[in-house]
C-alpha cells in the first residue's frame, strides 16, 4: 500500500478522536484496586531476577513488541534490496507510518534519511540502517528532558490524561521513586469524580507508604490540590503528586476543572507547578497526539509520560510524539512494577530498538 492509503486510514482514525473521552476499561479496573497494586509492585523471584537481569535488558524486553515488528520490518526490507531506490524509500514510509511514527514525521524522516544518505554518498541498503537510527535518534534527543523538581519544598507535581493512561499506576511508581530517594510524599487524591479512584489511590499510598491527602467522592478536586499543598507543607513534604480525574461527565468539563486545578495550585504556590505531567497510552496510537493538545489548552503541560510501551508493537508513536507536540518526553512506562517507569533517556531506547 502506498502512502496515500495510509493517509486515507489515517483520516478514518482521526474521526474517532472526537469521540467522548472514556473506555469501559475502567469500570473492569475499578473492582480489585488492591488486586492491581498486589500485581504492580511484586517483589518476588521474578522481580528480584529482573533487577538481576538488568535494567537495558527490561527496557529491551519492554520495548520487545515495537522491536520485533518495526525494526525486523526494516531489516528485511533493507536485506531484499539491492540498490538504493525510490521504492526501498516507499516501503521504509510505509513501515514508519505501520509503527505509528505518523505521516507528517515520516515524511520528514525519511527525507532526512536521503539527505544523509545522498550527503555520505551511500549506496548499499544495509547502511541505510545506521542512517535510519541516528536520524530516529536526533528527533527523540531534540524533545526530551529530565524531571525538573525545585530546590524549594514542597516541589508539586500535577498528573492529567484520559482515563486508563496510567496516571495512578505512574503516581505510584514516582512515589517509590522518591520514597526511596528518601523524601518524604504526599498524594492528593483530585479524581473525585469516580469513587473508586479514591481508593485506589489510597491502596497505592499505604503500599507505598506515603501519605495521602483525600475528601469525599463527588468533592471539589481544587479543593483536595489545595489540602494537599497545605499539608505538605505542614508535614515538611518535599513532594506533591496531585492525581486527577481522566473523565467527567463531558469533555469540557474536564478541561474546565483541570484548569481550576491549575488555577488554585498556582495561586497556592505563587507560581507554577514544579511539573504538569500529561499521560499518555502509547497503545492508543495517534489519539495520544489530539489527547495532548487538548490538554495542553486547559493547562500548561510541562512534560509526557509514555506508558504501555511494552503493550504495543507501534513504540514509533513516541517518535510522533517528540516531533509533533513541541513537549519533551519526560519518562516511560514499560511494564507494571515500579522499576517500569524510567526517565526517558533517547540513547539507552534507541540502542534498545536497534543494537544487538
Ligand atoms: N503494561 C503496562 N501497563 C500499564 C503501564 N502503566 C499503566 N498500566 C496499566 O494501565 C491500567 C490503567 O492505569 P491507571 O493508572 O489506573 O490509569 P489512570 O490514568 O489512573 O485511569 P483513571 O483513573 O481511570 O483516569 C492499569 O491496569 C495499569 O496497571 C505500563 O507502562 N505498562
Ligand atoms: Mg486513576
Amino acid at each position: 500500500m502506498g502512502i496515500s492509503g495510509w493517509l486515507r486510514r489515517r483520516g478514518k482514525k482521526e474521526e474517532k478522536d472526537t469521540a467522548p473521552l472514556g473506555t469501559d476499561a475502567l469500570e473492569k479496573r475499578e473492582e480489585a484496586p488492591e488486586k492491581q497494586a498486589e500485581a504492580a509492585s511484586q517483589e518476588g523471584p521474578d522481580h528480584q531476577q529482573e533487577s538481576a537481569r538488568g535494567l537495558f535488558a527490561r527496557l529491551k524486553e519492554g520495548l520487545s513488541r515495537t522491536r520485533s515488528s518495526f525494526v525486523a520490518r526494516v531489516d528485511t526490507l533493507l536485506s531484499s534490496h539491492k540498490r538504493i531506490d525510490e521504492e526501498l524509500f516507499e516501503e521504509l514510509e510505509e513501515a514508519l507510518i505501520q509503527a505509528d511514527v505518523g505521516v507528517d514525521t515520516t515524511l520528514q524522516l525519511v527525507d532526512q534519511v536521503r539527505e544523509r544518505i545522498k550527503a555520505k554518498g551511500i549506496t548499499d541498503p544495509e547502511e541505510v540502517r545506521p542512517i535510519l537510527r541516528q536520524t530516529i535518534l536526533d528527533v527523540l534527543r531534540a524533545n526530551t528532558g529530565a524531571l525538573e523538581l525545585p530546590a524549594e519544598t514542597p516541589a508539586v507535581i500535577m498528573v492529567v490524561g484520559v482515563n486508563g493512561a496510567g496516571k495512578t499506576t505512574t503516581i505510584a511508581k514516582l512515589a517509590h521513586r522518591f520514597k526511596s530517594q528518601g523524601k518524604r510524599v504526599i498524594l492528593g487524591a483530585a479524581d473525585t469524580f469516580r469513587a473508586a479512584a479514591i481508593e485506589q489511590l489510597e491502596v497505592w499510598a499505604n503500599r507505598v507508604g506515603v501519605e495521602i491527602i483525600k475528601h469525599q467522592p463527588g468533592a471539589d478536586p481544587a479543593a483536595v490540590a489545595y489540602d494537599t499543598i497545605q499539608a505538605g507543607r505542614a508535614r515538611g513534604c518535599d513532594v506533591v503528586i496531585i492525581d486527577t480525574a481522566g473523565r467527567l461527565q463531558t469533555k469540557t468539563n474536564l478541561m474546565r476543572e483541570l484548569e481550576k486545578i491549575g488555577r488554585v495550585v498556582e495561586k497556592e504556590l505563587k507560581g507554577r507547578a514544579a511539573e504538569v505531567l500529561l499521560v499518555v497510552d502509547a497503545t492508543t496510537g495517534q489519539n495520544a497526539l489530539s489527547q495532548a493538545k487538548l490538554f495542553s489548552e486547559a493547562v500548561d503541560v510541562t512534560g509526557v509520560v509514555l506508558t504501555k510501551l511494552d503493550g504495543t508493537a507501534k513504540g514509533g508513536i513516541i517518535v510522533a510524539i517528540a516531533a509533533e507536540l513541541g513537549l519533551p518526553v519526560k519518562l516511560i512506562g514499560i511494564g507494571e512494577a515500579y522499576d517500569d517507569l524510567r526517565d526517558f533517556d533517547p540513547e539507552g531506547f534507541v540502542a534498545a530498538l536497534f543494537d544487538a
